[in-house]
């Protein structure tokens, strides 16, 4: 990783932003665990590989997903859903690195939340190229809980707008070690993902990992 000037000074709380209502973009927050989550995301990847999910439509996403913990998000011909199992090898999902569940957690307190223990770890790999269009996330039970996302790797520009699509959307450059949580009004925001720029990152090459945390069921 590159050595910044202010490497040996702590996470700084006043780094937390607010994005919009309920959302808290926590600036560097995973930055120190980079190590650690590569070696976590790789664990996962080798029970559960990564595969291109299909649209609605039918088409495959340009993104790569695999999953983790008591239930994954799974996708094909019968629609959207969470699953207990992995429909590519018909074993569980792999159960969720206690260095992801721990995140996760930290995180969410230090944006106000209480407790949060999320039952599902979906982590999208972004080769360049690849992107995610607008949507909202509608398929967990309960709005109250908020949603967790980590970003590794290859920057991206994050986009959201507002409950309605066609909202004004804004832009968010999101850097590896970077956290947002979603709770609140925002955590029924329409979002996506810019296509992700050619780059090589010092710890995971040529792309970009997102790993969000949810409350399925
Ligand atoms: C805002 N992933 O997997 S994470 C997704 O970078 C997804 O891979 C993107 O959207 C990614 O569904 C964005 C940020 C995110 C996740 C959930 C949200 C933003 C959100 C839910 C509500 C509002
Ligand atoms: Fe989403």
């Amino acid at each position: 990783m590159q050595r910044g000037l202010f490497d040996d000074l702590p996470y700084d709380a006043t780094a937390r932003r607010r994005l919009a209502p309920g959302a808290f973009w926590l600036v560097g927050f995973a930055r120190g665990l980079e190590a650690e989550l590569h070696h976590a995301v790789a664990a996962v990847a080798a029970m559960a590989p990564f595969r291109a999910m299909a649209t609605p439509g039918g088409r495959p996403m340009s993104v790569t997903t695999t999953c983790c913990g008591a239930v994954g998000w799974v996708s094909d011909r019968h629609g959207y859903r969470y699953a207990p199992c992995d429909p590519t090898t018909g074993a569980p999902w792999p159960p969720m690195p206690p260095v992801f569940a721990d995140l996760a957690a930290r995180a969410a307190a230090a944006a106000g939340h209480g407790a949060f223990a999320p039952d599902a770890c979906l982590v999208n790999r972004y080769a360049p190229g690849a992107r995610m269009g607008l949507h909202q996330d509608v398929d967990e039970r309960d709005f109250a809980q908020p949603i967790v996302s980590v970003s590794l790797g290859l920057p991206a520009v994050f986009r959201f707008g507002g409950v309605q699509r066609g909202d004004a959307a804004r832009r968010v450059p999101l850097a590896s070690g970077d956290v947002v949580v979603w709770g609140g009004p925002s955590r029924r925001f329409f979002h996506g993902v810019l296509p992700v720029a050619d780059g090589l990152h010092p710890r995971f090459g040529r792309c970009r990992i997102n790993l969000t945390f949810r409350v399925a069921r």
